[in-house]
Formats: structure tokens, C-alpha cells, sequence
């Protein structure tokens, strides 16, 4: 039998948290497909500005994987979620002109720019590798399984807004973020009491700020 790591310990621990961040109601409204427009169309718009703030996170966490991972297959997952935000942006850009929407014209709304300010601080050198990995595993994690219940047995997801679904619903990114979630219970394991301490209050800031940002969506319309 397999002992659980402690990712999925403070998930347990918060689990209302964590289900606000998955569950909330602008995704169920996406999965019962009752989901306001302009709520999605500010969503996109705000989550593009989100990922250009998370790629230099991103390399950070890459450059820690280097530096402190005695395993090298750690470097190559984050490596391959790095190239993939290439990918992502051009995604963004090109879903934003099919809706109308301008990118050049958005304005981060204060959440975004809370949450940004988050990524910003846990890019910092001092902060230890266990902490930015379950971090980024987190963030990675909410909108894989949001995205993933729009897709679910049952779900009325509107046919336009299933290919959104599927960018981070789809199995292969279910597998990346489990990848990710290994790595950080593996390092976990290995972390002094005051590094478990700033990696459970990463994870909750990451919860909250998730939560924050559906709700920034929905209040636009
Ligand atoms: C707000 N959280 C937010 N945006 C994203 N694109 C992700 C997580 C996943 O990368």
C-alpha cells in the first residue's frame, strides 16, 4: 500500500479551498453550459496576461530543477511545460481575435495583478525549490481539473468553448500535472519543518488567488 504524499495530505486538509478553486461557479457554469459570454471573454483576456507573468516564474522553477535536483528527469518536465506556454500564447492570441477581442488594449484587473505579484515573489532565488515546485504544480493542477469537469460525463460545455476545455482538460495534461505533483511530494519528503511550512502557505496562496480570479471573471458581467 502506498503512503500518500503530502500534497494530497493538504489537499485533504483544505479541501474546501481546494474545491472552491475547482468547482467554482463560473466553471460549473461552463459544464452546464449556462456560462455568461462576457464573463468568458474576460476571463481569456485576463488569463493571457496571467501566462505572460507565469513564464518567467516558470524558468525560475526550471533553473531551481537544475540547480537542486539530484534527479535530471525533473529538469525535462518543467523543461517541456516551459515550451509549451509558446504554444499557449500563440493559443490566446489566436482564440482572443476569434472573439473579438482586442489583447493589446487589457488592462490587468486587480486580482490578476495580486496573483501576478505572487508568482513575482515566489521567482525569487531564496525561495527553496520545494516551495516554487508545489507551487507550480498547484497552479498548473486548478485549472487542469477545472477544465477537466467541463468535460466530464454529463456535461453540456457549449461546442465553442470546448476546445478551451480541452487545453487543459485533455489526458496528457492530467499526466504532466501528476508528473509535477510526484517531483513535489518527492522533494517534500526531503524538507525541513520551516520549508513545509512556506510550501503549505504557497499552495493556500495559490488556492486563494485561483478562487479570486474565477470570481474577477464572473463580476465583469
Ligand atoms: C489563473 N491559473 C490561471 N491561469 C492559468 N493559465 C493557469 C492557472 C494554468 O497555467
Amino acid at each position: 500500500e502506498k503512503k500518500i504524499g503530502m500534497t494530497e495530505a493538504w489537499l485533504r486538509k483544505h479541501r474546501l479551498l481546494h474545491t472552491g478553486a475547482t468547482r467554482h461557479p463560473f466553471i460549473l457554469s461552463i459544464r452546464d453550459g449556462t456560462v455568461d459570454i462576457a464573463a468568458f471573454k474576460t476571463w481569456l483576456a485576463q488569463d493571457y496576461l496571467f501566462v505572460r507573468a507565469f513564464v518567467p516564474f516558470a524558468a525560475s522553477v526550471l533553473i531551481k530543477a537544475y540547480k537542486e535536483s539530484d534527479d535530471n528527469t525533473d529538469m525535462e518536465v518543467i523543461l517541456g511545460g516551459v515550451a509549451a506556454l509558446k504554444d499557449e500564447i500563440s493559443w490566446f492570441k489566436n482564440e482572443a481575435n476569434k472573439w473579438g477581442i482586442s489583447l493589446s488594449n487589457v488592462v490587468p484587473q486587480k486580482p490578476n495583478k495580486n496573483y501576478c505579484g505572487l508568482l513575482d515573489s515566489l521567482t525569487r532565488p531564496e525561495v527553496e525549490y520545494s516551495v516554487a515546485i508545489t507551487a507550480f504544480w498547484a497552479i498548473e493542477a486548478v485549472y487542469q481539473e477545472s477544465f477537466a469537469h467541463c468535460l466530464g460525463e454529463g456535461s453540456q460545455t457549449p461546442q465553442e468553448l470546448k476546445e478551451t476545455c480541452e487545453r487543459w482538460g485533455n489526458e496528457g495534461f492530467g499526466r504532466y500535472c501528476q508528473s509535477l505533483q510526484n517531483i513535489a511530494n518527492l522533494h517534500l519528503q526531503k524538507a525541513s519543518d520551516d520549508e513545509l511550512k512556506n510550501a503549505e502557505v504557497a499552495l493556500l496562496s495559490v488556492l486563494e488567488h485561483e478562487v479570486e480570479f474565477w470570481n474577477m471573471s464572473c463580476a465583469s458581467v
